[in-house]
């Protein structure tokens, strides 16, 4: 990794003619300020920004890479509407109008769960996709809601939402100050992290050795942020839950629990205790294949240090008992008196957050308040299971699915049993997707709506800055004019929304005028607002910026809790540092007790699920995932400058179990599963635990009918489709991608 810009093979070096531009990084959570080089209105370089008060400079291969992604060839400039089964080019109107023709009569004739949403990772990563769609669901009212979270981090919102009572309350390890963080299932040197926005991560876990600091990695293979630890813990896949609560027992159990300043804050201590006094390192050794003298050194090294923070990711959220494990991983950071405090996991206060407002108690957070149509799963975070999108859709009956908008989101790869759901996004009614690409999701709508190129859109991280190590700001406007032809995605959201709930033809800016109006009203009756008691119109009027999306943006800093509006934002183009993390509790929860609820009855009635896989050890092959530095989920092997080298969709195996089934290094495998078969090449390295095999996600890119040229020449295989989609965590209704049986068959 790199703290100046390498240059990418897509750069070229500066000339008379060019000029430079600021731009917030898409394409991971670190988000990374880029300085772009402009010649005309192409990016031909792109460095990192060494005066961003964030990212100090750093930047990765894929930030090196954005302008070569922002002129791909492939990315579609004009919306396609399908006539006679085939898409064809199309004016902006005429797609809208399409929109609005289909989308009203289903929800008159079918009632509004007939409609149903898939928001995709991406959404987290464009301003748009901040802004619109939660005024899209209001609009709808469907309750056939889907969204990437169901493959990642519901677990962690659930947990929080039953502790805290709120679900987007996330504590973040305190990077830089901690003395210890205790990783599990998270290779951030590939990731660049997560639920963990730290630009140059790698520097801070290196800076954390430097400074006397410990580093425990728990993961099946030897990643490269496992490589910077000062102990690695080859856990078998599915049983961090197990290794977690024997960690809680042991603090139990040798008196190491200091709650400290939390004590006042926290219920249902000796309920914990009780609960999880049969999770003895002794008993979950053997499913964990762990020492059981480790664990209880584990559990040691984190009540001693100073200062440590238990950071749980992917691994520990997309298995079995994601929910138990997140739940834990705070419940560590509460016993040993990290949550809240400085060097441990706090609660970032990003400038878009409502302004802070005295402790009281809140409503709670519910879970289940309904349940979906076919399979009975429960809501979770107004969610269901992305994992029963293709029932939802095939099965028939009330409430059936039948048309899907589709934002930013490529199931048909990302979720299981992408064959499956392919047929059924082809029964459809009718089907939108926004997106820039044509792949094995899109391919399938019958009006697609490209939005621009990144340089080409403004940039706010609205979900990250509630995420990051530290409190800070900064938006980057649009850093090349939009092209003729092209419309802001901001606007796509908008007209999309006017579309399909009955308004379309009116202007756009109607629905970030309702917004305001709406927003406004609401602060200026709240006593605890900056704004109370004054006029809406009034503040209406005061507000700046060239867009709706720029007005939403500085009602939302004026209402906030750093007095910050957009002008002082476009003041300060590196951004405004608004310091450490602070302690924010009690002031954030929102429990009915005002407390933290340290086991949440959901909680409890899923433990015993957790005590019977005490007695497990499965005999066979289980599979992990797996990401790679130059690979972002199921969308960027279509650039050239990020793929091949170790960028391969290839099987790793264990030498051990290679020398049992005979696989030599380039053997082509059948690897079969619940939910189908695909074949790889073979891999062997003893970077990966005996009893466990790797393959990436995002691959498969051998549809017909899409238009990925460079992808297509390198499809790899599609790792989903080995799950049938029955596997789920049940309280966050999150999919099961780790740690799932697999049988391997030598083909050639
Ligand atoms: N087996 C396995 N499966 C996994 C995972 C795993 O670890 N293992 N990880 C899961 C995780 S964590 C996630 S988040 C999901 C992600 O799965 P998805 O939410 O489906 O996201 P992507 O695969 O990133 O696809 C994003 C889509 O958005 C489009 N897009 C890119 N930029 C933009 C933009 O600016 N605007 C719009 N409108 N569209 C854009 C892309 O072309 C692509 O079609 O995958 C999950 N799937
Ligand atoms: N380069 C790149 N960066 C990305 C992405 C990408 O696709 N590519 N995707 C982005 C997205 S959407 C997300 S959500 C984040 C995810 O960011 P991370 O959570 O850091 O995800 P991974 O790099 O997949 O790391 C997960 C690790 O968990 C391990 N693991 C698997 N099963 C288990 C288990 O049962 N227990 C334990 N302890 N470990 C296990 C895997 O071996 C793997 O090393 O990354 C983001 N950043
Ligand atoms: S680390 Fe993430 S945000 Fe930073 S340059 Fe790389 S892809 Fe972009
Ligand atoms: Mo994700």
């Amino acid at each position: 990794m790199f703290r100046t810009a390498p240059d990418s093979s897509a750069t070229s070096p500066p000339t008379a003619g060019d000029r430079t531009a600021l731009r917030i990084c898409p394409l991971c959570e670190a988000t990374c300020g880029l300085t772009l080089t402009i010649e005309g209105t192409r990016v031909t370089r792109a460095r990192g920004d060494r005066d961003d008060v964030f990212s100090e400079g750093f930047i990765c291969p894929k930030g090196a890479s954005f302008g070569e992604l922002d002129a791909d060839p492939d990315r579609l400039r004009t919306p396609l509407v399908r006539e006679n089964g085939r898409l064809r080019e199309a004016s902006w109107e005429e797609a809208f109008g399409l929109v609005a023709s289909r989308i009203r009569p289903l929800v008159e004739e079918h009632g509004p769960n007939a409609v149903g949403v898939v928001l995709g990772n991406p959404n987290v990563h464009t301003m748009a996709g901040g802004l619109y769609p939660p005024v899209l669901l209001s609009t709808l009212r469907t309750r056939n809601i889907f969204s990437a979270s169901t493959l990642d981090q519901m677990p962690k919102h659930v947990s929080s939402g039953l502790l805290y009572g709120s679900a987007v309350a996330i504590p973040v390890p305190d990077l830089d100050r901690t003395g210890h963080l205790l990783l599990l299932g998270a290779n951030p040197l590939e990731s660049n992290g997560s639920l963990c926005t730290a630009p140059d991560f790698p520097g801070k876990l290196k800076a954390l050795r430097r400074r006397g600091g410990t580093l425990t990695v728990v993961d099946p293979r030897r990643t490269r942020t496992a490589r910077l630890a000062d102990r690695h813990v080859a856990i078998r896949p599915g049983t961090d839950a197990l290794l977690l609560a024997a960690l809680v027992q042991v603090l139990f159990e040798e008196r190491l629990t200091d709650l400290g300043a939390l004590a006042e804050h926290v219920e249902q201590l000796g309920e914990v205790e009780a609960v999880t006094r049969d999770f003895t390192p002794e008993a979950v050794a053997a499913a964990c294949d762990m020492d059981a003298e480790e664990i209880r050194t584990i559990a040691r090294e984190l009540a001693a240090a100073p200062s440590a923070a238990v950071y749980g990711r992917i691994g520990s959220c997309t298995v079995e008992h994601g929910t138990l494990a997140s739940w834990l991983v705070d419940v560590l950071n509460i016993l040993t008196g990290n949550l809240d405090r400085p060097g441990g996991a706090l609660f970032p206060l990003s400038a878009t957050d409502k302004a802070p407002r005295p402790a009281a108690p809140g409503k709670g957070f519910a879970l289940g308040r309904w349940s979906s149509r076919v399979g009975g799963h429960p809501e979770a975070k107004g969610e269901l299971p992305i994992a029963a999108l293709a029932e939802e859709i095939e099965t028939p009956g009330d409430g059936r699915i039948r048309a899907l908008l589709v934002i930013a989101a490529n199931p048909v790869l990302s979720a299981p049993d992408g064959d499956r759901l392919d047929r059924a996004l082809s029964d459809l009614d009718f089907m939108v997707s926004i997106d820039p690409y044509l792949n094995e999701t899109s391919r399938h709508a019958d009006v697609v709506l490209p939005p621009p190129p990144p340089s080409q859109s403004a940039h706010f991280d609205f979900a990250f800055n509630a995420l990051a190590v530290r409190n800070q700001v900064r938006y980057t406007p649009a850093a090349v004019p939009l092209e003729p032809g092209l419309m802001d995605e901001c606007e796509i959201h908008a007209r999309l929304l006017l579309a399909v709930g009955g308004m379309h033809g009116a202007e756009p800016s109607a629905v970030d005028d309702m917004v305001i109006q709406g927003s406004l009203a609401k602060a200026v009756a709240d006593p605890h607002s900056p704004v109370h008691g004054q006029d809406p119109a009034q503040l209406a009027a005061e507000l700046t910026g060239s867009s709706g999306a720029e007005r939403r943006l500085d009602m939302m800093l004026r209402l906030g809790p750093y007095e910050l509006t957009l002008a002082k934002l476009l003041e300060n183009p590196h951004g405004i540092d608004l310091g450490p993390l602070q302690p924010r509790i009690p002031q954030v929860l929102r429990t009915r007790s005002g407390r933290i609820e340290l086991l949440p009855a959901p909680i409890a009635a899923d433990l015993p699920r957790l005590r019977s896989a005490l007695d497990g050890r499965p005999e066979g092959l289980v599979l992990v995932g797996r990401r790679h530095l130059r690979s972002n989920n199921s969308w960027l092997h279509n650039v050239p400058a990020l793929g091949g080298g170790s960028n391969r969709c290839t099987l790793h195996v264990h030498p051990d179990d290679a020398a049992r089934l005979g696989l030599t290094d380039g053997a082509t495998v059948a690897i079969t599963a619940d939910g189908g078969r695909v074949e790889a090449p073979v891999e062997i390295t003893d970077d990966i635990r005996p009893g466990v095999v790797s393959l990436p996600h995002g691959w498969g890119h051998d549809r017909p009918g899409t238009r990925l040229s460079v992808a297509a020449a390198r499809p790899g295989v599609n790792v989903n489709q080995l799950l049938d989609g029955s596997r789920l965590d049940p309280l966050s209704g999150t999919a099961v991608l780790n740690g799932f049986p697999v049988e391997l068959t030598l083909i050639r």
